[in-house]
Protein backbone atom coordinates (compact mmCIF):
# COMPACT_ATOMS: atom_id res chain seq x y z
CA UNK A 1 0.00 0.00 0.00
CA UNK A 2 1.45 3.91 -1.45
CA UNK A 3 0.29 7.00 -0.60
CA UNK A 4 0.48 9.49 -2.75
CA UNK A 5 2.27 12.44 -1.31
CA UNK A 6 -1.24 14.78 -1.69
CA UNK A 7 -3.30 11.62 0.54
CA UNK A 8 -0.35 11.52 2.94
CA UNK A 9 0.19 14.80 3.68
CA UNK A 10 -4.17 14.94 4.15
CA UNK A 11 -3.62 12.40 5.90
CA UNK A 12 -0.86 13.58 8.64
CA UNK A 13 -3.04 16.81 8.79
CA UNK A 14 -6.66 15.01 9.68
CA UNK A 15 -4.85 13.26 12.49
CA UNK A 16 -2.59 16.19 13.63
CA UNK A 17 -5.38 18.37 14.05
CA UNK A 18 -7.62 15.32 15.65
CA UNK A 19 -8.37 14.39 19.42
CA UNK A 20 -6.36 11.33 19.65
CA UNK A 21 -9.70 9.10 19.99
CA UNK A 22 -10.90 10.15 16.69
CA UNK A 23 -7.38 9.44 15.43
CA UNK A 24 -6.98 5.86 15.60
CA UNK A 25 -10.66 5.22 14.45
CA UNK A 26 -10.19 7.55 11.57
CA UNK A 27 -11.79 5.36 8.88
CA UNK A 28 -9.97 7.26 5.74
CA UNK A 29 -6.60 6.60 7.65
CA UNK A 30 -4.85 3.64 9.36
CA UNK A 31 -1.24 3.33 10.22
CA UNK A 32 0.39 0.26 9.67
CA UNK A 33 1.40 -0.43 13.32
CA UNK A 34 0.39 1.79 16.38
CA UNK A 35 2.28 2.20 19.40
CA UNK A 36 0.97 3.72 22.55
CA UNK A 37 3.55 5.41 25.15
CA UNK A 38 3.30 7.32 28.54
CA UNK A 39 5.09 9.46 29.93
CA UNK A 40 6.49 8.83 33.47
CA UNK A 41 8.97 9.41 36.26
CA UNK A 42 10.16 6.28 37.39
CA UNK A 43 13.74 5.71 39.24
CA UNK A 44 14.54 9.22 39.32
CA UNK A 45 14.36 9.56 35.63
CA UNK A 46 12.01 10.76 32.83
CA UNK A 47 11.08 8.02 30.72
CA UNK A 48 8.38 6.59 28.11
CA UNK A 49 6.61 3.70 29.39
CA UNK A 50 5.19 1.16 26.86
CA UNK A 51 1.10 0.46 26.78
CA UNK A 52 -0.66 -2.11 25.17
CA UNK A 53 0.84 -4.83 23.33
CA UNK A 54 4.28 -6.20 23.33
CA UNK A 55 5.81 -3.07 24.78
CA UNK A 56 3.25 -3.06 27.87
CA UNK A 57 4.83 -2.29 30.83
CA UNK A 58 8.66 -1.42 29.19
CA UNK A 59 10.76 1.56 30.02
CA UNK A 60 11.29 3.42 27.12
CA UNK A 61 10.40 -0.03 24.89
CA UNK A 62 12.25 -0.85 21.84
CA UNK A 63 9.83 -0.45 18.75
CA UNK A 64 10.30 -2.99 15.91
CA UNK A 65 8.97 -2.63 12.98
CA UNK A 66 8.84 -3.67 9.16
CA UNK A 67 10.36 -1.67 6.35
CA UNK A 68 8.33 0.85 4.25
CA UNK A 69 5.68 1.01 7.34
CA UNK A 70 3.23 3.72 8.24
CA UNK A 71 4.11 3.99 12.01
CA UNK A 72 1.90 5.96 14.77
CA UNK A 73 2.93 6.76 17.91
CA UNK A 74 0.29 7.60 20.79
CA UNK A 75 2.02 9.83 23.55
CA UNK A 76 -0.02 10.32 26.50
CA UNK A 77 1.08 12.66 29.25
CA UNK A 78 1.13 10.89 32.39
CA UNK A 79 3.52 13.12 34.60
CA UNK A 80 2.12 16.36 33.52
CA UNK A 81 5.19 18.31 32.58
CA UNK A 82 5.71 19.20 29.04
CA UNK A 83 6.97 16.49 26.70
CA UNK A 84 6.83 15.85 23.13
CA UNK A 85 8.17 12.75 20.86
CA UNK A 86 10.24 13.05 17.88
CA UNK A 87 12.23 10.38 15.71
CA UNK A 88 14.32 12.85 13.66
CA UNK A 89 15.67 10.01 11.13
CA UNK A 90 12.01 10.38 9.87
CA UNK A 91 11.54 14.37 10.24
CA UNK A 92 8.99 13.21 12.45
CA UNK A 93 7.38 15.25 15.63
CA UNK A 94 4.70 15.33 17.53
CA UNK A 95 3.07 18.47 19.28
CA UNK A 96 4.35 19.49 22.78
CA UNK A 97 0.96 18.70 25.09
CA UNK A 98 1.87 19.50 29.32
CA UNK A 99 -1.31 18.50 31.96
CA UNK A 100 -1.42 14.93 32.94
CA UNK A 101 -3.84 12.92 30.73
CA UNK A 102 -3.01 15.21 27.37
CA UNK A 103 -1.85 13.40 24.75
CA UNK A 104 -0.04 13.75 21.05
CA UNK A 105 0.83 11.91 17.91
CA UNK A 106 3.41 11.03 15.95
CA UNK A 107 3.40 9.17 12.37
CA UNK A 108 6.17 8.49 9.95
CA UNK A 109 7.03 6.25 7.46
CA UNK A 110 9.70 3.68 7.80
CA UNK A 111 11.97 3.12 4.57
CA UNK A 112 15.30 1.04 4.71
CA UNK A 113 16.14 -1.71 7.25
CA UNK A 114 18.20 -0.10 10.35
CA UNK A 115 18.52 1.42 14.24
CA UNK A 116 16.99 4.81 14.66
CA UNK A 117 16.00 6.42 17.76
CA UNK A 118 12.94 8.63 19.21
CA UNK A 119 13.06 10.82 22.54
CA UNK A 120 11.88 13.88 23.80
CA UNK A 121 13.37 17.00 22.54
CA UNK A 122 12.30 19.28 25.58
CA UNK A 123 15.38 20.36 26.70
CA UNK A 124 16.91 18.23 29.11
CA UNK A 125 14.81 15.51 28.97
CA UNK A 126 16.32 13.12 26.36
CA UNK A 127 19.25 13.31 28.85
CA UNK A 128 17.14 12.27 31.73
CA UNK A 129 16.30 9.47 30.15
CA UNK A 130 13.33 10.41 27.49
CA UNK A 131 14.55 7.64 24.42
CA UNK A 132 14.46 4.62 23.14
CA UNK A 133 15.00 3.00 19.94
CA UNK A 134 13.48 2.35 16.51
CA UNK A 135 14.50 -1.29 14.79
CA UNK A 136 13.26 -1.11 11.27
CA UNK A 137 13.15 -4.50 9.48
CA UNK A 138 15.11 -7.49 10.42
CA UNK A 139 18.71 -6.84 11.65
CA UNK A 140 21.09 -8.74 9.67
CA UNK A 141 23.48 -10.90 11.85
CA UNK A 142 26.21 -8.06 11.44
CA UNK A 143 23.75 -5.29 12.85
CA UNK A 144 22.47 -7.32 15.59
CA UNK A 145 26.20 -8.26 16.82
CA UNK A 146 27.44 -4.26 16.31
CA UNK A 147 23.85 -3.80 18.61
CA UNK A 148 24.80 -6.37 20.84
CA UNK A 149 28.44 -6.46 21.28
CA UNK A 150 30.19 -7.82 24.15
CA UNK A 151 29.51 -7.10 28.07
CA UNK A 152 32.96 -6.48 29.14
CA UNK A 153 30.96 -5.54 33.12
CA UNK A 154 32.57 -7.76 35.96
CA UNK A 155 29.13 -9.18 37.79
CA UNK A 156 29.24 -6.72 41.52
CA UNK A 157 28.26 -10.70 42.80
CA UNK A 158 31.26 -12.19 41.37
CA UNK A 159 34.13 -12.50 44.31
CA UNK A 160 36.05 -15.30 46.14
CA UNK A 161 34.45 -16.46 49.55
CA UNK A 162 36.24 -14.93 52.51
CA UNK A 163 39.47 -16.16 53.59
CA UNK A 164 38.33 -17.35 56.97
CA UNK A 165 40.41 -18.47 59.73
CA UNK A 166 43.24 -20.21 57.74
CA UNK A 167 47.11 -19.40 58.24
CA UNK A 168 49.14 -17.57 55.37
CA UNK A 169 50.14 -19.55 52.69
CA UNK A 170 51.04 -19.68 48.99
CA UNK A 171 48.99 -17.86 46.74
CA UNK A 172 48.65 -17.69 42.86
CA UNK A 173 47.57 -14.82 41.19
CA UNK A 174 46.61 -14.92 37.26
CA UNK A 175 46.02 -11.69 35.23
CA UNK A 176 45.58 -11.80 31.49
CA UNK A 177 45.69 -8.01 29.93
CA UNK A 178 43.34 -7.78 26.23
CA UNK A 179 42.20 -4.68 24.31
CA UNK A 180 38.44 -5.45 23.01
CA UNK A 181 35.06 -3.60 21.87
CA UNK A 182 32.90 -4.01 24.59
CA UNK A 183 29.30 -2.42 25.69
CA UNK A 184 29.24 0.62 26.90
CA UNK A 185 25.65 1.92 27.08
CA UNK A 186 22.47 1.05 25.20
CA UNK A 187 23.77 1.46 21.05
CA UNK A 188 27.03 2.21 22.40
CA UNK A 189 30.29 0.70 22.34
CA UNK A 190 33.80 1.23 23.33
CA UNK A 191 36.86 0.06 22.78
CA UNK A 192 38.19 -1.15 26.33
CA UNK A 193 41.67 -2.26 27.85
CA UNK A 194 40.87 -4.66 30.77
CA UNK A 195 42.65 -7.37 33.21
CA UNK A 196 40.74 -10.89 32.39
CA UNK A 197 38.42 -9.49 29.75
CA UNK A 198 36.20 -7.86 33.01
CA UNK A 199 35.92 -4.34 34.02
CA UNK A 200 37.36 -4.17 36.88
CA UNK A 201 39.45 -6.43 36.42
CA UNK A 202 39.45 -10.22 38.72
CA UNK A 203 38.43 -9.68 42.78
CA UNK A 204 42.13 -10.50 44.06
CA UNK A 205 41.62 -12.23 47.68
CA UNK A 206 44.35 -12.75 50.39
CA UNK A 207 45.00 -13.03 53.77
CA UNK A 208 48.22 -11.03 55.37
CA UNK A 209 51.34 -12.68 55.31
CA UNK A 210 50.24 -14.53 52.35
CA UNK A 211 53.37 -14.66 49.68
CA UNK A 212 51.55 -13.75 46.75
CA UNK A 213 52.72 -14.70 42.68
CA UNK A 214 51.52 -12.61 40.11
CA UNK A 215 51.49 -13.67 36.74
CA UNK A 216 50.65 -11.07 33.92
CA UNK A 217 50.06 -11.97 30.40
CA UNK A 218 49.20 -9.90 27.67
CA UNK A 219 47.46 -11.09 25.17
CA UNK A 220 48.67 -11.40 21.54
CA UNK A 221 45.96 -9.51 19.95
CA UNK A 222 47.30 -6.51 21.97
CA UNK A 223 48.34 -3.33 20.92
CA UNK A 224 49.82 -2.11 23.65
CA UNK A 225 52.12 -2.88 26.65
CA UNK A 226 50.48 -3.38 29.58
CA UNK A 227 51.59 -3.64 33.29
CA UNK A 228 50.21 -3.84 37.03
CA UNK A 229 50.54 -1.79 39.90
CA UNK A 230 49.13 -3.48 42.87
CA UNK A 231 48.53 -0.85 45.85
CA UNK A 232 49.17 -3.80 48.39
CA UNK A 233 52.64 -4.35 47.12
CA UNK A 234 55.99 -2.74 48.93
CA UNK A 235 58.60 -2.62 46.26
CA UNK A 236 59.00 -0.66 43.01
CA UNK A 237 56.21 0.32 41.61
CA UNK A 238 53.98 -1.74 43.61
CA UNK A 239 54.96 -4.54 40.89
CA UNK A 240 54.70 -2.13 37.83
CA UNK A 241 58.59 -1.80 36.96
CA UNK A 242 58.98 -5.61 36.65
CA UNK A 243 55.90 -6.26 34.65
CA UNK A 244 55.41 -4.22 31.64
CA UNK A 245 54.98 -6.78 29.37
CA UNK A 246 54.59 -7.04 25.58
CA UNK A 247 51.92 -8.38 23.46
CA UNK A 248 52.04 -12.40 23.64
CA UNK A 249 54.37 -12.24 26.86
CA UNK A 250 54.64 -13.08 30.24
CA UNK A 251 55.77 -11.86 33.61
CA UNK A 252 55.57 -12.60 36.71
CA UNK A 253 56.75 -11.27 40.46
CA UNK A 254 55.98 -12.02 43.81
CA UNK A 255 55.59 -10.10 46.59
CA UNK A 256 54.73 -10.72 50.48
CA UNK A 257 51.34 -9.14 51.75
CA UNK A 258 52.31 -6.85 55.00
CA UNK A 259 49.36 -4.82 55.74
CA UNK A 260 45.81 -5.72 55.97
CA UNK A 261 43.42 -3.66 53.92
CA UNK A 262 41.53 -2.86 50.47
CA UNK A 263 43.80 -1.54 48.24
CA UNK A 264 43.11 -0.94 43.89
CA UNK A 265 45.22 -2.35 41.61
CA UNK A 266 45.63 -0.78 37.92
CA UNK A 267 47.48 -0.87 35.18
CA UNK A 268 50.95 1.32 34.98
CA UNK A 269 51.93 1.65 31.84
CA UNK A 270 52.25 5.17 29.97
CA UNK A 271 49.80 6.98 29.75
CA UNK A 272 48.98 5.55 32.73
CA UNK A 273 45.55 7.52 33.16
CA UNK A 274 44.73 6.30 29.38
CA UNK A 275 45.24 3.00 30.22
CA UNK A 276 42.81 3.08 33.61
CA UNK A 277 40.23 4.99 32.05
CA UNK A 278 39.72 2.16 29.28
CA UNK A 279 39.01 -0.36 32.45
CA UNK A 280 42.49 -1.08 33.61
CA UNK A 281 41.72 -1.58 37.25
CA UNK A 282 40.39 -3.53 40.03
CA UNK A 283 40.98 -4.34 44.22
CA UNK A 284 43.03 -6.57 45.98
CA UNK A 285 41.49 -7.54 49.65
CA UNK A 286 44.39 -8.42 51.98
CA UNK A 287 42.48 -9.49 55.04
CA UNK A 288 43.64 -9.59 58.42
CA UNK A 289 44.61 -12.86 60.34
CA UNK A 290 40.95 -14.35 61.51
CA UNK A 291 39.07 -12.71 58.93
CA UNK A 292 36.46 -10.17 58.17
CA UNK A 293 33.21 -9.93 59.91
CA UNK A 294 30.75 -12.45 58.68
CA UNK A 295 27.93 -11.03 56.48
CA UNK A 296 24.92 -12.57 54.48
CA UNK A 297 25.93 -10.33 51.17
CA UNK A 298 29.24 -9.24 49.23
CA UNK A 299 29.02 -7.10 46.32
CA UNK A 300 32.20 -5.61 44.29
CA UNK A 301 31.51 -2.31 42.98
CA UNK A 302 34.22 -0.11 41.32
CA UNK A 303 33.88 3.86 39.74
CA UNK A 304 35.43 4.80 36.67
CA UNK A 305 34.93 7.65 34.06
CA UNK A 306 35.25 7.62 30.56
CA UNK A 307 36.82 10.63 27.79
CA UNK A 308 35.18 9.90 24.74
CA UNK A 309 35.68 12.42 21.23
CA UNK A 310 31.93 12.12 20.85
CA UNK A 311 29.19 13.73 23.77
CA UNK A 312 27.39 11.31 25.85
CA UNK A 313 24.61 9.61 24.15
CA UNK A 314 25.77 9.43 20.65
CA UNK A 315 25.66 5.98 19.22
CA UNK A 316 27.99 3.85 17.83
CA UNK A 317 31.38 3.01 18.90
CA UNK A 318 33.47 5.94 20.32
CA UNK A 319 37.01 7.04 20.58
CA UNK A 320 39.04 7.99 23.32
CA UNK A 321 39.65 11.59 23.57
CA UNK A 322 43.18 12.70 24.92
CA UNK A 323 42.45 16.44 25.11
CA UNK A 324 38.89 15.66 27.10
CA UNK A 325 41.36 13.30 29.77
CA UNK A 326 43.68 15.86 30.11
CA UNK A 327 41.27 18.34 30.75
CA UNK A 328 39.29 16.19 33.04
CA UNK A 329 36.16 16.70 31.24
CA UNK A 330 34.79 12.73 31.43
CA UNK A 331 31.31 12.12 28.95
CA UNK A 332 30.39 8.65 30.52
CA UNK A 333 30.69 7.68 34.35
CA UNK A 334 30.20 4.14 34.98
CA UNK A 335 30.22 1.25 37.72
CA UNK A 336 31.49 -1.99 36.51
CA UNK A 337 32.39 -0.64 32.94
CA UNK A 338 29.24 0.22 31.70
CA UNK A 339 26.26 2.99 32.79
CA UNK A 340 23.85 -0.42 33.24
CA UNK A 341 26.16 -2.77 34.60
CA UNK A 342 24.36 -2.11 37.89
CA UNK A 343 20.94 -1.38 36.79
CA UNK A 344 20.25 -3.67 33.94
CA UNK A 345 22.82 -6.65 33.08
CA UNK A 346 23.40 -7.92 36.91
CA UNK A 347 20.65 -7.20 39.67
CA UNK A 348 22.32 -6.86 43.43
CA UNK A 349 19.71 -8.40 45.73
CA UNK A 350 19.24 -8.42 49.34
CA UNK A 351 16.39 -9.14 51.81
CA UNK A 352 15.60 -7.62 54.56
CA UNK A 353 17.33 -8.25 57.99
CA UNK A 354 20.88 -9.11 56.30
CA UNK A 355 23.78 -7.55 56.16
CA UNK A 356 25.28 -6.03 52.96
CA UNK A 357 28.98 -5.16 52.69
CA UNK A 358 30.01 -3.33 49.29
CA UNK A 359 33.90 -3.68 48.30
CA UNK A 360 33.89 -0.32 46.73
CA UNK A 361 36.61 1.52 44.72
CA UNK A 362 37.74 4.02 42.32
CA UNK A 363 39.53 2.99 38.94
CA UNK A 364 39.35 7.11 38.29
CA UNK A 365 41.80 7.95 36.31
CA UNK A 366 40.55 11.37 38.04
CA UNK A 367 37.18 11.80 39.86
CA UNK A 368 36.94 11.38 43.65
CA UNK A 369 33.53 9.64 44.24
CA UNK A 370 31.12 11.10 46.93
CA UNK A 371 29.80 7.27 47.59
CA UNK A 372 26.32 7.12 48.91
CA UNK A 373 23.54 4.67 48.80
CA UNK A 374 19.98 6.51 48.53
CA UNK A 375 17.53 5.75 51.40
CA UNK A 376 20.66 3.85 53.26
CA UNK A 377 22.83 4.42 55.77
CA UNK A 378 26.33 3.07 56.41
CA UNK A 379 26.58 1.43 59.78
CA UNK A 380 29.89 0.89 59.09
CA UNK A 381 32.35 2.11 57.08
CA UNK A 382 36.07 1.20 57.10
CA UNK A 383 37.41 4.47 55.33
CA UNK A 384 39.64 4.47 52.94
CA UNK A 385 39.76 0.80 52.77
CA UNK A 386 41.57 0.76 56.20
CA UNK A 387 41.06 -2.37 58.20
CA UNK A 388 43.33 -2.02 61.25
CA UNK A 389 41.23 0.06 63.05
CA UNK A 390 37.81 0.74 64.25
CA UNK A 391 35.34 2.17 61.43
CA UNK A 392 33.03 5.10 61.34
CA UNK A 393 29.50 4.44 62.45
CA UNK A 394 26.03 5.51 60.74
CA UNK A 395 27.68 7.58 57.74
CA UNK A 396 25.47 8.94 54.98
CA UNK A 397 28.27 9.93 52.40
CA UNK A 398 31.98 8.69 52.31
CA UNK A 399 34.79 10.11 49.95
CA UNK A 400 36.79 7.58 48.15
CA UNK A 401 39.91 8.91 46.15
CA UNK A 402 40.85 7.57 43.12
CA UNK A 403 43.13 4.62 43.26
CA UNK A 404 41.19 4.35 46.77
CA UNK A 405 38.56 2.27 48.88
CA UNK A 406 36.49 2.05 51.09
CA UNK A 407 34.20 -1.20 52.61
CA UNK A 408 31.09 -0.10 53.77
CA UNK A 409 28.42 -2.60 55.46
CA UNK A 410 25.09 -1.88 56.70
CA UNK A 411 21.94 -3.92 57.53
CA UNK A 412 19.18 -3.49 55.17
CA UNK A 413 15.77 -2.88 57.01
CA UNK A 414 13.10 -2.37 54.45
CA UNK A 415 11.95 -3.61 51.47
CA UNK A 416 12.75 -1.25 48.08
CA UNK A 417 14.83 -0.32 45.32
CA UNK A 418 17.85 1.45 47.02
CA UNK A 419 20.82 3.57 44.50
CA UNK A 420 24.26 3.34 44.39
CA UNK A 421 25.34 6.89 44.01
CA UNK A 422 28.12 9.39 43.39
CA UNK A 423 26.47 12.17 45.34
CA UNK A 424 27.85 14.36 43.39
CA UNK A 425 24.65 13.62 40.91
CA UNK A 426 25.33 15.43 37.68
CA UNK A 427 27.38 12.50 36.96
CA UNK A 428 24.29 9.98 37.77
CA UNK A 429 22.70 11.60 33.83
CA UNK A 430 26.55 10.33 32.83
CA UNK A 431 25.83 6.71 33.84
CA UNK A 432 27.03 6.00 37.13
CA UNK A 433 23.60 4.71 39.17
CA UNK A 434 23.10 1.18 40.82
CA UNK A 435 20.41 -0.79 41.79
CA UNK A 436 20.19 -3.30 45.16
CA UNK A 437 16.42 -4.28 45.29
CA UNK A 438 15.87 -5.32 48.93
CA UNK A 439 12.56 -8.22 49.43
CA UNK A 440 10.93 -8.93 52.56
CA UNK A 441 7.84 -7.71 54.55
CA UNK A 442 7.62 -3.98 55.08
CA UNK A 443 8.13 -2.58 59.08
CA UNK A 444 5.91 -0.17 59.36
CA UNK A 445 7.88 1.36 62.15
CA UNK A 446 10.57 2.15 60.44
CA UNK A 447 9.28 3.39 57.38
CA UNK A 448 5.45 3.69 56.94
CA UNK A 449 4.03 5.87 53.62
CA UNK A 450 1.05 8.02 54.20
CA UNK A 451 -2.00 7.66 51.52
CU1 LIG B 1 47.65 -1.11 30.22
Amino acid sequence: MKFSPLLLFTALFAVLSAPLLAASTDSEYMADMTFTLRTAVAEGKLVYIGQGGEIDGQVNPTLRVPEDTLVQINMINGDGALHDVVAEAFEARSDRVSGEGSSSVLIFRTGKAGEFFYWCSVPGHRAAGMEGRILVGEPGAEARASIESDDLSHSPMDLPPAIGSRSAQNVSVSLKTTEKVGHLADGTRYKFWTFNDQIPGPFVRVRQGDRVTVELHNDKASTMIHSVDFHAVTGPGGGAEVTQVAPGKTESFAFLALKPGLYVYHCATPMVAHHITNGMYGLILVEPPGGLPKVDKEFYVMQGELYTTEPHGQRGELSFSLDKMLDEQPEYYVFNGATDALTKTHRMEAKVGETVRIFFGVGGPNATSSFHVIGEIFDRVYHEGSLSGEPLKDVQTTSVAPGGTTMVEFQVDYPGRYLLVDHALSRMERGLVGFLDVSGEPDHDIFEPHE
